[in-house]
């Protein structure tokens, strides 16, 4: 690879007569932007311990009341990307959210899609477009794009989860906006979306063609997930134990942008994940492990914790339990890049 010219290469009066003109010369950045084989990548492989970041979320209860928050997030910024962008990964964005006994996010629906996925505490609900989804510890509830949604809480105790949406993604092509709404009119006692779709390969008659492709199931719950990776775990001694969360109607991933995922590491498990192009999140349901990325960085984490590594890399998870499997819920960007052709 030959080296190219740089903005000093040039006469100032030159560069200055471009910039007059919103002109830039390509060959000075040509390699920043198109690396040699491997892309740039600003994600960081990183940690955010969920018992380092708890006390500051219950202090956020303190100091700010829902009316001044509306959604009482701190969002889980990967310094890579600048801590104001609130990325995670380059399409991927994360928050931990707070509701405390009482309290009602209220209802308001946006472009971006979202998916919560339950850490601590009981009796909250999301109201997807009328239909209350329970929140029990690992369930993931989708608001997809446009759909209404507020989320209450009338248990005891906090409820905290974590907020996945395709937030940067949508800021960047310019079409994140929200509006605000009444509180919705909840006709249904429960999530009926689950109650349909609860059964695998059964889905409802309808009669109709659906409007479009949003997944019709709202609610995945946990126990139904881990008891799926806990079953095939007697199938498989020896193969990699991952799911997806697909749309039950067609099999696709749960939103064009982001793609979930579930998996089982047996205890003292050692599983190299296959080399891809995306970035990926990892929400630790249950376990206590290690993560490598390129053999060199090793993290540790454990129950309730959340971490981030660049596409392009070797990632490795170990189970470090002897006795107990470690359970993990992974995001990626695949369904975008499959979408683009580069994946
Ligand atoms: O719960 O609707 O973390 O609108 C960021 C934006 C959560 C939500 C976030 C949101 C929400």
């Amino acid at each position: 690879m030959t080296s190219l010219g740089t903005l000093e290469d040039l006469p100032q009066s030159y560069r200055d007569k471009l910039t007059e003109l919103n002109l830039v010369p390509l060959w000075p950045n040509m390699r920043a932007v198109l690396p040699h084989k491997v892309p740039s990548r600003k994600t960081q492989t990183l940690n955010w311990h969920f018992n380092d970041l708890r006390p500051l979320l219950i202090e956020a209860g303190d100091l700010t009341p829902m009316e001044k928050a509306e959604r009482r997030v701190l969002v889980l910024a990967n310094p890579g990307h600048g801590l104001t962008n609130m990325q995670a990964t380059p399409s991927i964005y994360m928050g931990l959210q707070l509701i405390l006994p009482g309290e009602t996010a209220p209802n308001h629906r946006h472009t971006p899609n979202a998916v919560r996925i339950i850490i601590e505490g009981e009796g909250a609900t999301t109201i997807v477009d009328g239909e209350p989804c329970v929140m029990e510890r690992g369930d993931l509830i989708l608001t997809p794009s446009g759909k209404w949604h507020e989320h209450q809480h009338e248990g005891d105790g906090p409820i905290i989860w974590l907020d996945i949406l395709d937030l940067p993604l949508i800021y960047q092509l310019e079409g994140s906006w929200a509006i605000e709404g009444k509180a919705q009119n909840q006709t249904l006692k429960r999530d009926k979306s689950f109650a349909e779709y609860s059964a695998a390969g059964v889905v409802p008659e309808l009669g109709f063609q659906r409007e479009n492709t949003d997944s019709p199931m709202l609610r995945y719950p946990w126990a139904k997930t881990r008891d799926c990776l806990v079953e095939m775990a007697k199938h498989y001694p020896n193969s990699p134990l991952r799911i997806a969360y697909v749309n039950p109607e067609n099999g696709a991933s749960l939103f064009p942008s982001i793609g979930f995922g579930a998996m089982m590491l047996r205890p003292n498990e050692t599983l190299s994940l296959p080399k891809r192009t995306t970035a990926c999140v990892f929400h630790i349901v249950e376990g206590q492990g290690a993560l490598s990325v390129d053999t060199n960085n090793v993290i540790q984490w454990t129950e309730k914790d959340t971490l981030s590594a660049p596409g392009y890399t070797e990632i490795i998870l170990w189970n470090e339990s002897s006795t107990e499997p470690a359970f993990i819920i992974t995001a990626d960007e695949a369904p975008l890049h499959r979408y683009l052709g580069i994946f």
